[in-house]
């Protein structure tokens, strides 16, 4: 855990969040700043900078957060689709330092993203 990481401290407990799924890796809780009906970030429990920070010890827990954002999803009642984001670093629009995914629906997307 990073002490000075809002997620780390969401996962500890230290800071409330409304959580919609947890396994022993990850954590899924709704935004505080929604941009779509449904709009879920998905964590991992251990701290992870971000995707460009991701180590090759991480690969399964990349794709079981990918498969976990589908079930989230579903769960969501997302039935007619939904859209999963990364952001990653300052162009990439990553504001908070500890790898989550968006996982938003509920509304039409667009492309290209802004
Ligand atoms: P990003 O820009 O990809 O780093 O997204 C960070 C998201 O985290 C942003 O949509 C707002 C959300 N967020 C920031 N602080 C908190 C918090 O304390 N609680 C919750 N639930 N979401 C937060």
């Amino acid at each position: 855990m990073e002490p000075d990481c809002i997620f780390c401290r969401i996962v500890a407990g230290e800071i409330p969040a409304t959580k919609v799924y947890e396994d022993d890796l990850c954590l899924a809780f709704r935004d505080l700043h929604p941009v779509a009906p449904t709009h879920v970030l998905l964590i991992p429990k251990g701290h992870v900078s971000s995707q460009a920070h991701a180590l090759e010890t991480h690969e399964a827990l990349l794709g079981h957060l990918v498969f976990i954002a589908a079930k989230v999803a579903g769960e969501e009642g997302l039935t007619n689709g939904f859209r999963t984001v990364i952001n990653t670093g300052d162009e990439g629009g990553q504001t908070v330092h500890h790898l989550h995914l968006h996982v938003l629906g509920g509304r039409q997307m667009h492309w290209p993203p802004g």
